[in-house]
């Protein structure tokens, strides 16, 4: 069987990128991870009866003969997952340069994974449901800020007025992209609001911001999507841990759109 895989704790393009992918591949299983965003199970919850997804522990007992990797280069092992399983990967995030020599890869650098793919709906494919372009369009905004992030490409803008044009609904996208903040994560924030550290340096506020999301890509920041906020112009507050446990958050100037 032929398995379609994202990254944990997903974000709507990791969900969306998952859909694409199994728009393209029929007879694929597009597994969701077992840890998505809040706001992506909020989503889930109403509509995950009508999209293409399944659980893990549904797959049948079968060996796997390929994987599609999408929005991220880290594969989780898979029951019925052998040595002759074929790995194809499709991301937008940074080539890394320790990937076994048989992968296959598409990598190219858009605002959001869901583009990749959804370029080939869009040039091969027959119309989109309302949910589909939806879903996809959810992924692509999130993103790229809406398209406002620097990583945007004209590309991503491209597709996401072919998604308008399918029929995506702006106010469901509006009513998941911006969910207000949980009590617990509302406590935080006020937490580190108040332990606030400013970098100045548009450098170093740069990467300092970066180095934090890459490290909530492998799991260790939690709630980040849902814990950053603008809390002035400019600036941003995220929470997370890091290093050997410790909890790491603060208040920062950063430039909105300069990281994904
Ligand atoms: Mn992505």
């Amino acid at each position: 069987m032929h398995v379609i895989l994202t990254h944990e704790q997903a974000d709507f393009d990791a969900i969306g990128a998952l859909l694409a992918a199994r728009i393209l591949n029929e007879q694929a299983y597009a597994v969701l991870p077992r840890r998505v965003n809040r706001n992506v199970r909020a989503f889930l919850n109403l509509y995950g009866a009508e999209l293409p997804f399944i659980e893990a522990r549904d797959l049948p007992s079968e060996s796997i003969e390929s994987i599609t990797l999408v929005d991220t280069q880290s594969l989780i092992t898979l029951k019925g997952q052998t040595k002759k399983t074929k790995v194809h990967v499709v991301d937008h995030h940074q080539l890394r340069d320790d990937l076994p020599g048989d992968w296959t890869i598409v990598n190219d650098r858009l605002g959001a994974c869901t583009t990749v793919l959804a370029e080939d709906i869009r040039d091969h494919n027959g119309p989109l449901s309302v949910l589909q372009a939806t879903t996809l369009l959810l992924g692509i905004y999130e993103d790229t800020g809406s398209l406002t992030y620097v990583t945007t490409t004209p590309r991503d803008a491209r597709l996401v007025a072919y998604l308008l044009e399918q029929g995506a609904s702006l106010r469901i996208a509006g009513e998941f992209l911006n969910p207000p903040l949980s009590d617990e994560q509302r406590e935080i924030y006020n937490r580190l609001l108040q332990a606030a550290e400013t970098i100045n340096h548009p450098w170093a506020e740069y990467r300092y911001f970066c180095q934090r999301s890459a490290q909530s890509e492998r799991g260790n920041l939690q709630h980040r999507a849902q814990a950053a906020r603008p809390v002035g112009p400019g600036r941003a507050v995220f929470a997370g841990r890091h290093g050997r446990g410790g909890t790491a958050g603060g208040a920062f100037h950063y430039r909105p759109g300069q990281c994904s």
